[in-house]
């Protein structure tokens, strides 16, 4: 019987379970089920639905019983920063608050009259952004938050799900991490941080590491889905961790752009660079796989044109790319991460408020729109890229695009062009592949990612794309910086 790895990989707008296996010649994935997951607005505030999301992951293991295949583990990555609370008797207190939700804005600068900011990123070395656990519990607090007030422990989403398969509650070290409750060089929870939030190490799960065991399938989940007592894994439970493990590089002298509703820019190192310049520039340093931290920063991604999509009936991507690639170059040019884009009601009026502000044309056709989040975010990499290579100890050879943004030819060419540097796409499914690579290491099955990342690069199809029209692109940056300062 072949042996097989179930990942759970849950994203902002969509989530799949996936099946994967290894053999000599590579890996084999298998997508098991696929669901959409959305924001539920309720009175004013945004959650996701947790007992959806469980369901689907159930209907995923019931679907792989029904394969007849050894399942050697579970493990889970989701996004990042958001939590649930659980009651004394093991409940979940209410369905968490999405990290979209509007209210943590200016929740860091009321939580620095406590805690400087200057400290808070000595000791963790996490970028600061409004939505970070740090400020979201603190958010809570000060709300009177009922579900805080009674919770017995807080899981992250990627450790609430396991839970639900397994009974057992767990901290993961790298979902943790970008929560902005760990101390980047001890690498656990800190305590000086929880104690300003009014909570102790007791208010958390045991603290893993990607790699070690949860538990098994509790006597229920058994049920339900007619599978044995298989094992749950912690993987890199932030999902950017899991795909970032995936990327298929064959020296330490990449950069990364893991692309999907984010996209997140950085480097991978050994130990956090937390200095007053990678403050200024508020670049992050995440937990990842095998004791490495991923130096990189938040860039507002996909979610630009997933909005507008939502808002133009869904079309297809590859139309709306093939539009695009028509239309005029460089007509209008946004800051893909200006405050009016992180939850406008109506994405494509945000985008053309933007111009009129910046009195660029209005870009008044869909081909128009899309040319312009695609060109404003080259532009917006190459902005970031510069600041990285300033802060990275090795040169940057290859810009390796990973997850299904990687899929876009146009954004990936566009990339190479404004950046100057060759970018290499794929693989689109880096975080199922960094999920079931680390449940692999747990079971002894890989020596490591170095193996892996060899592995990935000789079995899955990558693209690569040169640097072209680099004049036309050096004048185009030249008006994103201007744009961006008449905006300030
Ligand atoms: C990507 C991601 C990012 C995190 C953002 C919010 O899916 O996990 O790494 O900053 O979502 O949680």
């Amino acid at each position: 019987m072949k042996q097989c790895f179930f990942a759970v990989d849950l994203g902002a707008t969509s989530g799949r379970t996936i099946l994967g296996a290894f053999t000599d010649k590579g890996f084999e994935l298998e997508e098991v089920n696929r669901f959409p997951n959305h924001l539920i607005e309720v009175s004013g505030h945004v959650y996701w639905d947790i007992n959806a999301l469980y369901q689907h992951i159930i209907e995923g293991l019931k679907i792989a019983a029904q394969k007849q295949i050894e399942i050697t583990s579970i493990g889970i990555d989701t996004w990042g920063v958001d939590f649930v609370c659980i009651g004394k008797d093991g409940h979940i207190l209410r369905q968490p608050y999405a990290y979209r939700d509007p209210h943590t804005i200016g929740a860091p600068e009321t939580y620095f009259n406590r805690i400087s900011r200057t400290r808070v990123y000595e000791l963790t070395g996490i970028q600061v952004m409004n939505f970070n656990s740090l400020f979201q519990l603190d958010t809570l607090r000060r709300n009177n938050d009922s579900s805080l007030e009674s919770a017995d422990k807080i899981l992250f989403i990627p450790d609430a799900l396991s839970y639900m398969l397994s009974g057992k509650m767990v901290t993961e070290y790298t979902i943790a991490s970008t929560a902005q409750l760990v101390n980047a060089h001890t690498r656990k929870l800190e305590p000086e941080l929880l104690s300003s939030l009014g909570l102790t190490e007791d208010n958390f799960g045991r603290f893993v590491y990607p790699g070690e065991l949860i538990g098994t399938l509790t006597a229920e989940v058994q049920k339900l889905t007619g599978l044995g007592a298989i094992p749950v894994v912690a993987v890199a439970g932030h999902d950017t961790g899991s795909a970032v493990a995936a990327v298929p590089a064959l020296t330490k002298n990449f950069a990364y752009l893991s692309s999907g509703t984010w996209s997140l820019m950085g480097i991978e190192i050994d130990k956090p660079v937390i200095n007053a310049q990678t403050e200024l520039f508020n670049f992050t340093n995440e937990g990842g796989v095998e004791g490495t931290i991923r130096l990189l920063k938040n860039i507002c991604g996909m979610w630009l044109l997933e909005r507008c999509r939502s808002e133009w009936e869904e079309t297809s991507y590859p139309e709306l790319i093939s539009e695009a690639q028509k239309s005029e170059a460089f007509r209008s040019i946004i800051n893909p991460d200006d405050a009016l884009f992180s939850n406008p009601s109506n994405m494509e009026s945000a985008i053309c408020e933007y111009c009129a502000l910046t009195n660029q044309p209005i870009p008044d056709t869909r081909a128009r729109v899309v040319r312009c989040i695609f060109e404003s975010l080259a532009l917006r990499y190459r902005h970031v890229l510069d600041s990285l290579i300033a802060l990275s100890p090795r040169p940057i050879e290859v810009l390796h695009v990973i997850g299904g943004g990687s899929r876009n030819d146009l954004l990936n060419q566009f990339t190479a062009n404004s950046t100057g540097i060759t970018v290499v796409a794929g693989p689109s499914e880096a975080t199922a592949i960094g999920n079931i690579m680390v449940q692999a290491m747990a079971a002894e099955k890989s020596s490591g990612m170095d193996e892996m990342r060899k592995l990935i690069n000789s079995s899955i199809p990558l693209t690569i794309f040169a640097p072209q029209d680099t004049e036309e692109w050096n004048c185009a940056y030249k008006r994103f910086l201007q744009i961006i300062d008449l905006k300030k």
